[in-house]
């Protein structure tokens, strides 16, 4: 390791004074002007990495659904998954390390990690749209240079796609082309076929409103669409020309108020969604007749999805074995719903996709979604395998068109994180298949009703949960308190926990009404 340079590089990227940081549900997240020492020194740790797995890594430069001052950096391991814990913990000792340090904590992981310092490194970089990204991320390449890797800058992507292209790169292009261009083709491809078969459901041309956050969305969207077929209209709303990213639209925003975002008008019926800002949730909605919002969350996107599947499964005949993964957030309704009646077997983890996804990995096909629209699908090899064995070789005509359903799912769905526009054009072609309204979608279940609230606090840390984070171990007495309190209303529960992206603490209520709903919730903030 040529030690000097790094020293020297690294003075250009001072770590002001008495910051600490963690890396947290998806990687760092602070005001941007913190975050430079922390791209550089990612950039370090990403070059270990990759020489580590002998891989192409990925650095995406993103705060996703944070504020536009915000920015983050969320390093990607070699088949486009979230990097493992054991070194989100080096993550945040090389973050919070003084210059001096720095050298030996490079040392140290080396020598725990047993890493071939003469190993090529390989490192994919990308950035969402906002102002401070592009500086940003060239202080992320500033890293990697200075400890001589060789990178590539894909630019303006979103998350997503550089999951997607770092996966592709290191299965030596089997899961598709590690270009922006590959990802339009293969999504594109995969689509057509799927709703090819819709067509004979006498389908016609469909559109969709889609609220891209001010973000990055819009922007790839508007990219791809002239790869996609010409029965789905898209149009594109918040696309960050004028306004400014996140702010009072996309995913989260949706998700938390229960409302459209602004700069989409909704007419009666019709089907909407929003991205976040780097394009890697989803939610849909649409308003009714009466004017009520209607918001159709990640649970009924991981049940519209797993229902699809499970009918497809029966067609085949074969037993493949689906289970859905959920977090503390699922609504009740949907959890019932999905074991009682669809008879799909339900886990709960803690929130970060990273953890629903290791959880998803262990089934033959995993659905995992978080409520806030953060999810995908993952199929496990075998059963990839024999649902391409299926698709060419079935003799009986129903059965093999069942498995090139499931084919084309496969291709359709981004199985290294959850993707917005892959999800999207899933759940397009779902409901054009089965000739479904947004209105049947919803009528599925119906929701218990729920609120979410951000709550500011001097120090989020005190709070420490377990339980897949449905109850709070500290500070002493706040989980009695919670217990006592739902047990006043029907089919209640309410959780606390701090956020792992926002400097908050998350409260989160349902119950049998609204009211009650909104009852516990300000009054569990209360208690915090
Ligand atoms: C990230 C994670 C998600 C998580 C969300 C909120 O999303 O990838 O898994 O649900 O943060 O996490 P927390 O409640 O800990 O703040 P995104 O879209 O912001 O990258």
């Amino acid at each position: 390791m040529d030690f000097e340079k790094v020293a020297k590089y690294s003075a250009l990227h001072p770590k002001p004074a008495g910051l600490t940081l963690q890396y947290g549900t998806a990687g760092f997240r602070s005001k941007a002007e913190h975050l430079d020492h922390i791209m550089y020194r990612m950039g370090l740790l990403a070059v270990l990495r990759s020489k580590k797995t002998k891989s192409t890594i990925g650095v995406m430069v993103t705060a996703s659904h944070n504020p536009e001052e915000d920015n983050g950096v969320k390093l990607v391991d070699p088949l486009g998954e979230m990097l493992i814990s054991a070194w989100e913990e080096y993550a945040t000792c090389l973050t919070n390390a003084e210059e001096q340090e720095i050298q030996n904590i490079l040392t140290e992981i080396c020598q725990k990690e047993a890493v071939n310092l003469h190993q090529d490194a390989s490192i994919f970089i990308g950035r969402d749209t906002r102002p401070s990204s592009e500086k940003l991320s060239q202080s992320v390449i500033d890293g990697v240079s200075s400890l001589g890797g060789q990178y590539h800058d894909y630019g303006l992507v979103t998350t997503p796609q550089l999951h997607y292209m770092v996966c592709c790169q290191n299965t030596q292009e089997h899961y598709g082309k590690a270009t922006v261009e590959g990802y339009y083709q293969k999504l594109s491809k995969a689509f057509g076929e799927l709703t090819k078969q819709a067509s004979s459901c006498g389908d016609d041309q469909r559109s969709l409103k889609i609220d891209c956050a001010n973000g990055i969305g819009a922007l790839k969207l508007k990219e791809m669409e002239r790869y996609l077929p010409k029965k789905l209209l898209i149009h594109v709303y918040n696309d960050g020309i004028k306004e400014k990213l996140n702010h009072l639209c996309g995913a989260d925003f949706v998700k938390v108020y229960q409302k459209p975002p602004l700069g989409l008008e909704i007419k009666p019926n019709e089907r909407c969604c929003s991205f976040d800002g780097d394009a890697d949730r989803i939610v849909y909605y649409y308003n009714d007749t009466a004017g009520h919002f209607h918001l159709l969350d990640g649970d009924k996107i991981a049940t519209l999805i797993s229902t699809f599947i499970k009918e497809l499964l029966t067609k085949i005949g074969k037993t493949l074995e689906m289970a859905v993964v959920q977090t503390a957030y699922a609504n009740g309704s949907s959890t019932r719903y999905l074991e009682e009646t669809m008879k799909v077997p339900v886990h709960c983890t803690k929130t970060g996709v990273k953890h629903l996804h290791h959880k998803a990995q262990e089934f033959d096909i995993g659905v995992y979604f978080e409520a806030n629209g953060h999810g995908t699908v993952l199929f496990s090899k075998a059963a990839e395998e024999k649902i391409r064995q299926l698709a060419k070789e079935e003799k009986d005509n129903q059965k093999r068109e069942a498995a090139k359903m499931l084919e084309n799912i496969i291709d359709l769905i981004n199985q290294t994180v959850g993707d917005a526009i892959s999800d999207m054009l899933v759940i397009e072609a779902i409901l054009a298949l089965k000739g479904l309204t947004v209105q049947q979608w919803d009528a599925i279940y119906e929701d218990l009703p729920n609120r979410q609230l951000k709550v500011k606090v001097a120090d989020r840390r005190v709070i420490d949960t377990t339980a897949a984070e449905t109850r709070a171990v500290t500070p002493p007495g706040l989980q009695e308190k919670i217990d006592e309190l739902v047990k006043k209303y029907r089919l209640s529960r309410a959780f606390v926990r701090p956020s792992g992206t926002e400097d908050v603490v998350r409260v989160y209520a349902e119950a049998d009404t609204q009211v009650s709903a909104e009852t516990i919730c300000p009054y569990s903030s209360c208690i915090v």
